[in-house]
């Protein structure tokens, strides 16, 4: 029984990698620089790139996936961003070949020419989007305060997949006993190559930095290890 389970799981994993390499093989043809956010739901992922498209730091488009509604993609469109809502239903994560018919229809739009990247906001959840590959150059996992400082533990499968870990909310850090060594020495633990960020949305020079450090990455053509 467990092992007809094992070999299901691993056969839809496999059909997931193969559009991922078709994915990375368009991406690189259009020369787009793609950065998947991943979190809980609620941890500001939205909120940061409302804030980079406020503050015009680099050119953008976004793929949104949520369960249900238009919110997200509606919120980043109000600040002149591109962006293309995939609603999942009842799927807890992205998979491949929901980017690829997103990306389809923005490509053939005309609404990924001369950018800098490409953010896919990833359906909130801590736990499934991590064992998708979605082609991306590199992934970014966000983890807000009132979240608690132990979730690198509780969750290591999000962690070591993440190249970034942003801490967010960080002005009312104060409030949830959230302690930032913690999180350093855990991430030291299982993922000692990601890079911690700390940031909070009232404070531009928090989110300034990480999106020059985003604009490194692409300088650098940095990719992920975590995206085969
Ligand atoms: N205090 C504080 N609140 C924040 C910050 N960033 C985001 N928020 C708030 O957190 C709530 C959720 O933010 P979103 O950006 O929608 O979170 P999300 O990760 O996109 O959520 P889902 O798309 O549902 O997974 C909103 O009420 C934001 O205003 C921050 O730096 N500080
Ligand atoms: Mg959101």
């Amino acid at each position: 029984m467990d092992k007809k389970i094992y070999d299901v799981s691993q056969k839809i994993l496999s059909k997931n990698d193969i559009k991922a390499n078709e994915l990375r093989q368009k991406y690189k043809h259009k020369k787009l620089y793609v950065i998947n956010m991943m979190s809980s739901p609620g941890s500001g992922k939205t909120t940061l790139l409302e804030n980079f498209a406020i503050n015009d730091y680099f050119k953008f488009a976004v793929i949104e996936g949520d369960l249900e509604t238009n919110r997200d993609a509606d919120r980043l469109r109000k600040r002149g961003i591109n962006a293309y809502q995939i609603t999942t239903g009842d799927a807890c994560h992205l998979e491949a070949s929901m980017i690829e018919n997103a990306y389809d229809v923005l490509s053939s739009n005309g609404e990924l020419e001369n950018l800098d990247f490409l953010f896919i906001e990833n359906v909130g959840n801590l736990v499934c989007p991590a064992s998708y590959d979605l082609g991306s150059n590199i992934n970014i996992v966000l983890l807000s305060t009132p979240e608690g400082d132990d979730k690198v533990l509780k969750y290591p499968t999000m962690f070591m997949v993440a190249d970034i870990v942003v801490v967010t909310k960080s002005d009312i850090m104060e409030y949830f006993d959230f302690n930032l060594e913690n999180i350093q020495s855990n991430i030291n633990k299982i993922n000692p190559k990601s890079k911690l960020f700390v940031i909070n949305n009232k404070d531009e020079s928090t989110i300034r930095e990480l999106a020059d450090y985003l604009m490194w990455c692409k300088d650098n053509q940095i990719t992920s290890k975590y995206n085969y």
